[in-house]
């Protein structure tokens, strides 16, 4: 095979946000798009690009499978030594982490718009990991975004193909030199790392079906990536029974559900929950890397509250039997219920911006071992990318240590640490321009030197602001500055209000509230917390005028 230069054009607005670039599938349709971006991120691999090794993969999602096609191409022709695929072009993004990480591969493109929608007329999207498994920083995103304002042509090998539904090793000779590429089983490789992680045997237990009370599990693939990794672990190797498991074939289109595990997208594990008699449920979104975690009758865990929850147990994880902790994180609007933890274990805290990319510096310094974010992503350092399966499993291992319900072990940590009441209202879908002017406006207000020391009163309670900011992190390891990360609102009660634009949205603004207030052991730590935090949300629906600048009287999405 011969490779070719094909003339192209700029295309605006190839920014990878929070995680990837995400557009919609018909804008990655367009012509010379795709191949663009491909282009950009191999260009700024760099003299690394030459011979190296990438995993490809992604959640299934509709365009996929072009995508991965595009990509075999384009790495032929630009001197790729070798592509891992799954098969089917199928791989989770914690298993692309897993996989770059064992194989000690340069990188990874991983084909996925994440929690959007899929399907023709929704979202599709292409993130690079490096070389330690995790999402590329920004100094990466952004020399790949400087490439592609500037691009004039790519490389393409045109009339080379492989197929990717059938496992094996693919040869290829390109402008003389070999390339490979090989189709690998999507699951193998992680659920080894999952073997060398847990206790399987005493996991198989728990969920055995002919034992007196068995543990009976529901989880919720949502038609996402996780379908095979769950039938794998947990019905195959972990035993549990068949009705254990739903939605587990991925689908392009997820079924025309929104694969994102929340209290309204998957409401239907909510409902199952209450309506029967399972002990635990949880859900995965399309990559597999966020999850939701409930108890019996659908007690619901915040993600806060569960890595808090996690730290405090990791002694039932063999993996950290012999890692030891060595320090934990949290992203910045996510809960403080962990802070409490680090606290009590004695080890190091850290607080980053939102986005897994921001811990991985840490990991790979030795300084961090579990971390979390709001958004229902929970992990470790196994990886470089947050991991639903893992999470699972981790909370299995606590349950089987400890022999108690989920709410048991909520309602202990909360009568032991007190409660960081947390809540998110997320409005999707604004209007951009009214909510960029909204933040411009609460940014001014905020950091004005009057507003320190203000007073809100709310239906009966006061609320005195102590500090407020534009938040900003220096990453203590190679001290790189990430400005704009949400506007901060601290209360003297140690309350929190925080404002923040996604950067995950495909179009338009989604505006995310946050809110949190803290209850001492001693106090009322068993409330609602929609009702707990009702007042102090009001409070910064005033302050920012949401409903004036965006029309909206009610969040699309509350957590
Ligand atoms: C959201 C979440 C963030 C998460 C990111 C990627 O970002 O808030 O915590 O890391 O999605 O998750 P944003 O910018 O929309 O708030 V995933 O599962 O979409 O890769
Ligand atoms: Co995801």
């Amino acid at each position: 095979y011969e490779s070719i230069l094909v003339p192209s054009r700029v295309y605006e607005g190839q920014k990878p946000g929070t995680s990837g670039l995400r557009k919609a599938v018909k804008v990655f349709q367009q012509q010379h798009y795709t191949e663009n971006f491909v282009q950009c991120i191999l260009t700024a691999i760099g003299p690394k690009l030459k011979g190296c090794t990438l995993a490809v993969g992604g959640d299934g999602r509709y365009f996929g499978k072009e995508a991965v096609n595009i990509i075999v191409k384009i790495a032929a022709a630009n001197g790729v030594g070798k592509l891992l695929i799954g098969q089917h072009g199928i791989l989770s993004t914690p298993a692309v982490s897993c996989i770059i990480r064992k194989y000690k591969l340069t990188g990874g493109i991983i084909l996925t718009a994440s929690h959007n929608p899929g399907g023709p007329e929704n979202d599709f999207g292409i993130k690079y990991n490096t070389d330690n498994g995790g999402p590329a920083p920004d100094s990466v995103t952004n020399a790949v975004y400087d490439l592609t304002t500037q691009i004039k042509n790519y490389s393409i090998v045109p009339d080379l193909t492989c197929d990717i539904e059938t496992i094996g090793v693919n040869n290829f000779e390109v402008n003389g030199k070999e390339f490979v590429v090989e189709i690998i089983d999507p699951v193998d490789d992680y659920l080894n790392l999952m073997k060398s992680i847990f206790d399987f045997p005493k996991l198989k237990n728990l969920l055995n079906s002919n034992a007196a009370r068995p543990f009976r599990i529901l989880l919720n693939s949502m038609h996402g990536v996780t379908g095979p990794y769950v039938k794998r672990i947990f019905l195959d190797e972990l035993g549990a029974p068949v009705n254990s498991a739903i939605k587990i074939t991925p689908l392009p289109d997820f079924g025309g559900g929104h694969p994102d595990p929340n209290l309204t997208y998957a409401a239907d594990l909510v409902d199952s929950l209450k309506n029967s008699n399972f002990d635990f449920g949880a859900a995965f979104d399309g990559d597999g890397d966020r999850n939701m975690i409930l108890g019996a009758k659908a007690f619901f865990v915040t993600p806060s509250d569960s890595v808090a929850i996690l730290g405090n147990h990791l002694n039932s994880i063999p993996y950290f039997q012999k890692t030891g902790i060595k320090g934990v994180a949290r992203s910045m609007p996510t809960g403080a219920a962990i802070d409490k933890v680090a606290t009590k274990l004695n080890v190091e805290f850290f607080e980053v911006p939102t986005g897994w990319k921001y811990f991985g510096n840490l990991m790979d310094a030795g300084r961090l071992s579990l971390c979390g974010e709001e958004s229902f992503g929970t992990g470790s350092d196994h990886i470089r990318e947050k991991d639903g399966i893992w999470a699972v499993l981790a909370w299995l291992s606590v349950i089987a240590s400890t022999s108690k319900s989920v709410e048991q072990i909520c309602c202990d940590h909360w009568c032991e640490f007190g409660r960081n009441y947390f809540a998110r209202y997320d409005y999707e879908d604004c209007e951009a321009e009214p909510s960029n002017k909204m933040m411009k406006e609460l940014e001014k207000k905020i950091t004005d030197g009057g507003f320190v020391g203000t007073k809100f009163e709310e239906a009966k309670k006061t609320f005195v602001v102590e500090a407020a900011d534009n938040y900003q992190y220096i990453d203590p390891i190679d001290k790189s500055v990430a400005k704009n990360q949400g506007l901060r609102i601290l209360f003297s009660s140690g309350a929190r209000l925080i404002f923040r634009l996604s950067g995950t949205g495909s179009s338009g603004a989604t505006i995310r509230l946050y809110a949190e207030s803290y209850e001492p052991p001693s106090g009322q730590v068993n409330s609602n917390a929609q009702e707990v935090l009702r007042p102090l949300i009001q409070v910064g629906l005033n302050i920012s005028q949401l409903q004036s600048f965006t029309g909206r009287t009610e969040p699309t999405v509350i957590t």
